[in-house]
């Protein structure tokens, strides 16, 4: 199989979810970092550097086998079926995975949303909001889903899925200190959200993505 996933050259969720399931379970793919000169001509038409057409015009977008799949949740869940982080016979867990990918998608919206005002005053209160009420109240909502499964450290049944990879890294993005306003100390009263973070960082072979990717472990 020819797998080719299309995105920007950082860290964020939306294609470490993907580029991260197939990595540690040793599935081949091209990991395509779109560069800004590639960038500003997708933003004109869509058109991906491979020629083909992006079906939303977003990225990441996954080529398999010379055909496209745009959308974070749907190239999460194929990726994840593929490489063993995703159920393809329990649809109850399955079920409990897309939840968390969907509440990860939400807080996403929230966090965009929150940036949008052109008015420096207005995008403060914005930020404060955000994370005074909007990102508190989603976290508690993901500790909860923790602390429900008594079986593991990790969202879903007893091993790492494609849900713990997705909020992993959106953590990441929120405590990067990179969003103006929202500050590197917001997850840390969500103790089984730290617990499932640092147990993720414990894999050798995400050890191993972050220092060939990134050169240290972010
Ligand atoms: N619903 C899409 C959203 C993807 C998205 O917003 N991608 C951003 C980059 S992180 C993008 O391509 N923005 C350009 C645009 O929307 O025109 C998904 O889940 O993949």
């Amino acid at each position: 199989m020819n797998l080719i996933l299309y995105y920007f050259s950082i860290p964020f969720w939306r294609a470490e979810v993907t580029r991260i399931s197939l990595f540690i379970n040793n599935i081949d793919f091209t990991d395509y970092r779109i560069s800004d000169s590639e960038y500003k001509e997708f933003k004109k038409n869509g058109r991906l550097p491979n020629g083909m057409i992006a079906p939303f015009k977003q990225l990441p977008v996954l080529e398999i086998n010379g055909k496209i799949i745009a959308q974070t949740s749907a190239i999460a869940r194929y990726c994840g079926k593929i490489s063993g982080m995703y159920p393809t016979n329990n649809n109850f867990e399955s079920a409990q995975i897309d939840q968390i990918i969907d509440a990860a998608q939400d807080i996403n919206f929230a966090v965009t949303l929150s940036g949008k005002d052109k008015d420096p005053i207005k995008k403060k209160l914005a930020r404060e909001k955000l994370s005074q009420i909007h990102l508190p109240k989603w976290f508690q909502f993901l500790e909860d889903l923790l602390i429900e499964n008594k079986n593991s450290k990790w969202f879903v049944g007893g091993s790492m899925t494609i849900a713990d990879l997705a909020i992993w890294r959106l953590i990441g993005w929120l405590k990067s200190g990179l969003l103006e306003g929202v500050p590197t100390s917001i997850v840390d009263p969500y103790k089984n959200l730290v617990m499932m973070r640092d147990e993720i960082y414990k894999h050798p072979k995400i050890k191993e993505w972050m220092i060939i990717k990134y050169g240290k472990e972010i």
